[in-house]
């Protein structure tokens, strides 16, 4: 892509209404632009990050064995009556009546829908285990719509629901998610830590909220510090697996690690003072295994195999697609600009052309960029004329972690200058070399 044909509307001032440094600097990169509180347009450069996160949630649920779909954005108040949560549901759900006077809503989460769907086509325990999800927008008119995308009134949700025989089943669908989360955020470049929460409005006992760990999180967290060093890293889980996935998840929540919601002072004594921690964190996630809960309200059942007819047990799964933005954005930042880790990034590289015009940098750039494209990295090129000093800050404000330097001093010794983002060091080579370089870091990312 060329910088002078791209739309990429960079802000030189500090936008008064960002609070904190991921809103600032998704407006000023130009990634996002407000259209209402709470409400956001997603300029390309966004949108391009929008759907590498969305990517690799879709890539990890699918490795889970988890089946894509799609529901409606609208709802009919009536699925919601059946439940109970059209009246429990308060403020937050937006109502609508279209023009035959019926109820509609714009749905929040799909808890109801999916039922309905279930009940509709599934009806032994033959079809299961079953685990259905989309990614869609979804509207909460929250009272307090702040930072960006990350308390938005519309926002994008990746959205699970299992569907299991019994108990047990229904428990290792849940481990499922948690472990698919787990390498979710990692491939993100997130640490993102389970802690034991509150269920609130979707129900259940047993549900673990995911924290990306930042002082401008809005939730307050305790823990075990032990707990950040650990690492689902390249190892092999096989998600049919009960025992192996579930001494994954042990592995994960054994040490404290709770929100303000469900801490207990007491359990904290215990951890040795030197690890424990209070802190803030951003919630990334929600996992619940509430049972029968909308089964038993909606009559979706399934005969077993023994032959009875028995409620569904369910449990729903939800990762803030678009909030993980302003997450990643708060975990990798400097005072130039964000730091987009290789696995989010808009663009693999950046190329900085240091003389406009100049026809053998002209054509250095050029040949890189293809030689680039021909290996699936697609690099954003700085092709506009403008002074060196102000592509570096562009360049730096948008964060690609990798950056190839071309002007003619280097092109003269045959070289240019590959520079890491996140170190600021730079190196030396031949351009062949540089494109060998990038598509090898990228292919550990792959
Ligand atoms: N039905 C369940 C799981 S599918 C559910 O709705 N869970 S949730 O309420 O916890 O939402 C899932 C995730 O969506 C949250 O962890 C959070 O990351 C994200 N999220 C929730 N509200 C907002 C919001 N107002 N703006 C941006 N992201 C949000």
């Amino acid at each position: 892509m060329r910088l002078s044909r791209y739309f990429l509307p960079v802000l030189k001032e500090d936008p008064k209404e960002a609070q904190i440094v991921s809103h600032r600097y998704m407006l000023r990169a130009g990634m996002i632009k407000q259209q209402a509180a709470g409400i956001y347009s997603w300029l390309p450069l966004g949108y391009r990050v929008l759907r590498r996160i969305e990517q690799i949630v879709h890539e990890e649920q699918q490795r889970a064995g988890h089946i894509p779909l799609l529901m409606p954005t609208l709802q009919p108040a009536d699925l919601w009556r059946e439940s109970g949560r059209y009246d429990d549901y308060g403020q937050e759900m937006l109502r609508i009546r279209d023009r035959h006077e019926r109820d509609m809503l714009y749905g929040p989460t799909n808890e109801e829908m999916i039922t309905d769907i279930f009940r509709s086509h599934v009806s032994s325990y033959k079809d299961l285990p079953l685990t259905l999800y989309h990614i869609q927008w979804k509207f909460r008119d929250e009272v307090r719509p702040r930072f960006g995308v990350m308390r938005g009134r519309e926002f994008l949700m990746k959205d699970g629901y299992n569907f299991d025989v019994d108990r047990a089943a229904a428990l290792h669908a849940y481990n499922r998610h948690m472990v698919s989360y787990l390498r979710t955020y990692e491939r993100m470049g997130l640490t993102a830590i389970p802690m034991r929460a509150a269920s609130g409005p979707i129900g259940g006992d047993n549900t673990h909220e995911f924290l990306v760990l930042a002082n401008t999180g809005e939730s307050e967290v305790f823990y075990d510090d032990r707990v950040t060093a650990l690492k689902l890293g390249q190892r092999e889980i096989d998600y049919d697996d009960r025992a192996q996935v579930a001494s994954v998840c042990e592995e994960f929540t054994t040490l404290y690690a709770r929100t303000d919601e469900t801490h207990d002072a007491a359990a904290f004594e215990q951890i040795p003072e030197a690890h424990r921690k209070v802190g803030r964190g951003i919630e990334v996630g929600q996992i619940f295994y509430f049972g029968t809960k909308y089964s038993e309200a909606m009559g979706a059942t399934v005969v077993t195999k023994e032959g009875t007819r028995v409620p569904v047990e369910m449990g729903s799964h939800g990762i803030g697609v678009s909030r993980l933005l302003g997450a990643i954005i708060e975990a990798s930042h400097d005072d130039k600009g964000i730091i987009w880790p290789e696995g989010v990034t808009p663009f693999p590289v950046g190329i900085v052309n240091l003389k406009q015009g100049d026809v053998a940098t002209d054509a250095a750039c050029a040949g890189l960029e293809k030689a680039l494209v021909a290996r699936g990295l697609e690099p954003l090129y700085d092709d506009r004329e403008e002074r060196a000093g102000a592509k570096f800050a562009t360049m730096d404000l948008i964060g690609l972690p990798w950056r190839i330097t071309v002007g003619p001093r280097g092109l003269a010794n045959g070289m240019v200058e590959l520079t890491s983002r996140r170190t600021g060091e730079s190196e030396e080579m031949r351009p062949e070399a540089a494109v060998d370089r990038i598509a090898q870091i990228y292919a550990a990312h792959a």
